[in-house]
């Protein structure tokens, strides 16, 4: 296997020491930043994403693998300039009024950096207005929205409302999830789609973000 496929491996296996070893070997031999990402580092991510998705991977592990990224990407970043930081778009995302969990969130947040996007996450508990503000200032492709209360799930269409209200739903795309979502509730309150699980959020904002 080429060293890049080690590198794939490594961060499968959610080893953060050998990824950020092979990293900076690669570096110091002067391997194109750009090959080390898409190659080595997004190369595995993609693969745990897959894996998740087909239930061959939990929680726990494709955080470390997301860690393992991460020590990765923060090696190569200083090395290439902003402008040519491959990005697959940009999207924000929060957990809506009322709601504190996070856990899914956060996932879906590494899921989509490690897929390359840009993530503005705005945390918990974001009003209606809160999602306004944060996408008039960013101008993302796509706003996501994570709820886990059968309560709380109601903001999203009020946020939805919101976004018609400042004329901004056509220039986003928004993507809802958490639990007691479902993608019939989704089509009801005007979202663009829904997603069950990280990965699937993250091939879905790959499909909007185009
Ligand atoms: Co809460 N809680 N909780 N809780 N909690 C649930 C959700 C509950 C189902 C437990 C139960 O009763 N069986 C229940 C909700 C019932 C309902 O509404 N139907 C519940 C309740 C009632 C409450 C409180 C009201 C309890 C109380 O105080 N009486 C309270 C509410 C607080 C509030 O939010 N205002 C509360 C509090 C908490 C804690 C703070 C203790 C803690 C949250 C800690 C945190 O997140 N930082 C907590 C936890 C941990 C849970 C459970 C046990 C686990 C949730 C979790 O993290 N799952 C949960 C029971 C359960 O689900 N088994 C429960 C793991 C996570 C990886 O999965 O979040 O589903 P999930 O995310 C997935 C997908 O849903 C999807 O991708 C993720 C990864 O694959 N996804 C998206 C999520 N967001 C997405 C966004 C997307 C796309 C996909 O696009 C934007």
């Amino acid at each position: 296997m080429n060293s890049f496929g080690n590198m794939a491996e490594a961060v499968i296996a959610g080893d953060f020491e050998t990824v950020k070893k092979m990293t900076q070997t690669m570096i110091d031999e002067q391997v194109d930043p750009i090959a080390i990402i898409n190659q080595g580092l997004m190369a595995g991510m993609n693969v745990v994403g897959v894996r998740f998705k087909a239930g061959d991977m939990f929680v726990p592990e494709v955080m470390m693998s997301a860690r393992a990224m991460s020590t990765g990407i923060e090696l190569v970043k200083p090395l290439i300039a902003d402008t040519n930081m491959p990005s697959a778009g940009k999207v924000v995302i929060g957990t809506v009024k009322g709601d504190l969990h996070d856990i899914g969130k956060k996932l879906v947040v590494m899921m989509l950096e490690s897929a390359g996007f840009q993530v503005v996450d705005l945390g918990v508990d974001q009003a209606p207005a809160d999602f306004v503000k944060a996408v008039q200032e960013h101008n993302p492709h796509v706003v996501g929205m994570s709820a886990l209360l059968t309560t709380t799930m109601l903001k999203m269409k009020d946020t939805v409302d919101a976004l018609k209200e400042a004329g901004l739903r056509d220039k986003v795309k928004v993507i809802v999830g958490g639990a007691p979502v479902n993608r019939s509730f989704a089509e009801q309150i005007g979202a663009d789609g829904f997603a069950s699980d990280a990965a699937t959020a993250t091939d879905l904002c790959k499909t909007l973000a185009q």
